[in-house]
């Protein structure tokens, strides 16, 4: 019998039901916007139910002024919208070799979504920021356990102010032009644009004012530790922006085409700067020409490019994808390892062949 929790996320290739994992498909990315449906759904803990009228969210810690916002005075406010992408730092973990611990995405853990809600920079400048202030912790009303977590703790991750003050940094109730789905982070979320998803908590239950960065369990887990024997754990970076990255939407792994001209599509984004430039490489790293790309979409959307391939010879190919941003970053062909397997932009690699009917 098929499991009909999983019935209701048709449009999402589900990993794990309770809590919630689901990825996109990749010819789902060829849509300017995912639909609502169609976004991915990473959570660490059951979605909690929560009523709009008995929420509310407290801003407290060092500020003059604390405050404690309904929902309606969130709806209230001067809004802002920002159409993003969102990428799970574990996202193409499971290409990782060997693959780390964790959900085992293959690609399908991002998003891009238009987002509406209160800048997180307005709700501080009402709270009145005490000199000290540089961290805001951001805590969210589920809870549960984690490997090795040793207990029960609620998911909660601090963010740096400078990048807070930016407006388009927002405390977002409407996802695609409707109230935010449950396991999207109904009522209220944090949108971080540009950064990976963890930062971007879900179910909001307060925001507390930091003179220092929080360095609970999430803090710590979203660090890329490197296998250097253990010498660096006390260094290890904190996961923040999205890494430049491309993906082929179509042709998919495996596809039978017929031979002739087909058309390559993919995506690309970085959290750093626009995209400048993909280019496609139709026998496996031999050649590499030029796609054609979309213009961005704002600041943090991604942009879908395409190349026409004359697949007249049979046989078989690999396709790959390779994405450069406006900072001079390029997808490298291998990701480096490390042990939570977080931002693997290794190139996309999509065998396919190429047959008589
Ligand atoms: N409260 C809360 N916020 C959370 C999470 C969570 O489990 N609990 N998961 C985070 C992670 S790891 C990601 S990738 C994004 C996923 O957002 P989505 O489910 O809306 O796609 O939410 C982030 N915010
Ligand atoms: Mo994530």
């Amino acid at each position: 019998m098929p499991d009909p929790a999983l019935n209701s996320y048709k449009d999402l290739n589900v990993l794990s039901a309770d809590p919630v994992c689901a990825g996109v498909f990749l010819r789902d990315m060829e849509a300017p916007v995912s639909s609502t449906e169609g976004h991915f759904i990473r959570s660490h803990f059951p979605a909690p139910q929560v009523e709009a009228a008995d929420w509310s969210l407290p801003v407290t810690g060092d500020v003059d002024n604390s405050l404690d916002l309904s929902y309606y005075d969130l709806l209230n406010m001067p809004s802002h919208e920002v159409v993003s992408i969102m990428e799970c730092a574990g996202n193409s973990r499971s290409t990782m070799q060997p693959p780390a611990e964790g959900v085992q995405w293959d690609n399908g853990g991002l998003g891009v979504s238009r987002w509406k809600g209160v800048p997180v920079k307005t709700v501080l400048e009402r709270a009145s920021l005490k000199g000290v202030a540089t961290d805001v912790l951001f805590e969210g009303l589920d809870s549960g356990t984690e490997p090795h977590s040793g207990g029960e703790l609620v998911y909660a991750m601090s963010v740096p102010l400078a990048k807070l003050l930016d407006p388009d940094t927002i405390l977002a109730y409407e996802m695609n032009g409707e109230t935010i789905p449950k396991d999207h982070g109904f009522p209220v979320r944090l949108l971080v644009p540009g950064w990976y998803g963890m930062a971007s908590v879900k179910w909001l239950a307060k925001i507390t004012v930091m003179d220092h960065p929080n360095c609970g369990f999430h803090e710590m887990d979203y660090r890329i530790y490197p296998a250097t024997d253990g010498k660096s754990d006390a260094k290890a970076k904190r996961v923040t922006k999205l890494k430049v990255k491309s993906l082929i939407s179509s042709p998919v792994k495996g596809d039978v085409l017929c031979p002739g001209s087909h058309t390559i599509k993919g995506v690309a984004w970085s959290g750093d700067g626009h995209i400048t430039k993909v280019e496609v490489s139709t026998d496996d790293n031999r050649t590499w020409r030029e796609a054609k790309l979309e213009a961005p979409v704002g600041n943090y959307s991604w942009q879908h490019w395409e190349i026409d391939w004359d697949a007249a010879a049979t046989g078989h190919s690999l396709l790959r994808s390779r994405a450069t941003d406006s900072q001079g970053n390029v997808q490298p062909m291998l990701a480096p390892w490390n042990f939570r397997g977080y931002q693997v932009n290794s190139i996309h690699s999509v065998p396919v062949t190429v047959r008589k009917p």
